[in-house]
């Protein structure tokens, strides 16, 4: 049955085809008029043009499907891409730079054109590497106020960025009465390569609850905007009971973030620090303006990326998983990093019920990398980003590692994932990273009074840039030869993140070199292991 609009679409065909007034359609509205050859003509020109339409269509829809095909063998390519990527992951090397150190826990530099490394060792030394080898007197010792059991000592240390001028320095350190101590020391007036131990001046001090508190944390480390940031454990051993993470009246599980060059507490002796009007919860009693993220377990070795000021944070896991977490230099504070609810990208603690779903899916900010204990594996200790010169085939990639197992990961991000591979397994207890002031990266067997500072290196080589690191190694330099990377085995993990690399061998860990430095100190237990 014919309608009008149909009857109107026709006649405008013919009307546009033909100057003749009849149409043959038998309208509404115009005479029907008897069957005629011309009649049969425009019959036969409607078919065609419906034939044309239905061919048309039949074109877009091929089209169509055409392009969806293209957009997936596209996605695909760009998947290649990233693998290719990966397969392309340096071969790196361990280059040994010092030995005979005791339980570092922290490698760094000054960043005043010196060229000298900075290692804090946990017994509570800190010792000057130049020109190829240690220098004899320490830079600072408060061995005599550090408490001398596992997972506390001398932990953190760093350098403002006019350390050149000023001559402070900051340490992270556990007191003999078990308190995290934050405190500011100067170097001499006279030497260099000496500070002055009775310039000692507190920043804040964290109570721990003795003998469980043995999550310290213990990164301090200075942002791109001259705060000092500072990493403190969550103070328990295990789970957390306390529920200090997520506490936001406590400073335990927590980022904090001060300025150590004012005083907002003149009659305080034990803080000594400003808190940054930008900070997230300033305004907000009764919780500590000084919080700059919470929701940490036990933050091991914290870094900016120089180049960028991003912000990798490593945390410890609890019973079975390892993470990193990433806060891009954008943010302005406030994250939660999810303990205890989460432990890793995996619920740990449901409480209140409904938590876990809540933090999982946009509550809380889930880690960029993680990894089980089922590698095996079980403490990790975060790195650093390489922003050397030496060698271009590390440019960007960040480092982090096993502390039990002694695998070497690197991870970076492309097209906005992050994909880990394991590029190293040395097999020995790795306690830190470290970085000199030209960006090349160093990493430590911690092994007691005879830990070695090694430096990370490419197989592929170095530029033959006469900028390469200014701490040469005086003595021969045996080299970790890596074991091939086998073909990565992902462990399943409901996140597109990539998990670290499996590695299903080992090599066997490095002779121990001769100790340098007769420090009696033997006690087995390294540090960080992680709670049970
Ligand atoms: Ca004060
Ligand atoms: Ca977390």
């Amino acid at each position: 049955m014919k309608t009008k609009s149909n009857c109107r679409f026709v006649r405008l065909l013919v009307l546009r085809s033909s100057s003749a007034t009849h149409d043959g359609s038998g309208c509404e509205g115009r005479p029907a008029r008897k069957l005629t050859n011309e009649g049969g003509f425009f019959r036969l020109r409607l078919l065609i043009i419906f034939f044309v339409c239905l061919f048309s269509a039949f074109l877009l829809a091929l089209g169509e499907l055409l392009r969806a095909h293209s957009l997936r063998d596209s996605a695909l390519h760009q998947r290649k891409d990233v693998r290719q990527q990966l397969g392309s992951f340096p071969t790196i090397q361990l280059e040994q730079v010092a030995t005979g150190l005791t339980q570092p826990t922290t490698v760094t530099n000054a960043g005043d054109g010196s060229g000298r490394i900075f290692i804090a060792q946990e017994t509570g030394e800190i010792l000057i590497f130049v020109n190829g080898s240690v220098l004899p007197i320490p830079f600072l010792d408060i061995s005599d106020l550090v408490r001398q059991e596992p997972e506390q000592g001398l932990l953190g240390l760093a350098f403002p960025s006019d350390y050149a001028e000023q001559g402070f320095f900051f340490v992270d350190y556990t007191d003999l009465d078990g308190n995290i101590v934050i405190a500011r020391y100067q170097v001499s007036d006279v030497d260099p390569n000496v500070a002055d131990p009775a310039s000692a001046r507190t920043i804040l001090k964290q109570p721990q609850g003795l003998p469980l508190g043995d999550h310290n944390g213990g990164t301090v480390a200075f942002g791109p905007d001259g705060y000092l940031y500072i990493s403190i454990g969550d103070g328990s051993c295990c789970g957390d009971p306390g529920g200090n993470a997520q506490d936001l009246q406590t400073w335990l599980g927590k980022i904090l973030r001060v300025d150590i060059n004012r005083d907002d507490f003149p009659g305080d002796p034990d803080r000594n620090y400003g808190v940054p009007p930008g900070n997230p919860f300033v305004g907000q009693p009764p919780v500590l303006p000084e919080i700059w993220a919470y929701g940490v377990r036990n933050p091991w070795r914290c870094t900016f990326d120089r180049v960028t000021g991003d912000f990798f944070i490593a945390d410890v896991g609890q019973d079975a998983w390892e993470e990193v977490n990433f806060q891009p230099a954008a943010s302005s504070g406030g994250e939660n990093y999810g303990w205890s609810v989460l432990e890793g990208m995996h619920c740990y603690n449901d409480d209140p019920p409904g938590s876990c779903d809540d933090f999982l899916n946009g509550g809380s900010i889930l880690p960029i990398l993680e990894y089980n204990h089922d590698l095996p594996a079980c403490s990790i200790t975060g790195g650093y980003r390489y922003r050397g010169q030496s060698y271009p085939s590390l440019e960007g990639i960040y480092f982090y590692a096993d502390f039990c197992t002694g695998r070497i990961w690197g991870a970076i991000q492309v097209n906005g994932t992050w994909e880990s591979q394991e590029l190293l397994f040395p097999g020995f207890a790795i306690s830190t990273f470290g970085e000199d002031e030209t960006g090349e990266l160093y990493v430590v067997d911690y092994n007691f009074d005879q830990s070695v500072l090694y430096r990370i290196t490419s197989a592929q080589g170095p530029t033959p840039s006469p900028t390469s690191s200014p701490t040469p190694s005086s003595t021969p330099t045996p080299s970790i030869t890596p074991t091939p990377t086998p073909s990565s085995t992902p462990t399943a993990t409901p996140s597109p993140t990539a998990t670290a690399a499996v590695s299903p061998t080992s090599t066997p860990r490095p002779t121990p070199t001769p100790r340098a430095r007769p420090i009696s100190r033997t006690r087995p237990t390294p540090h960080p292991r992680p709670s049970r």
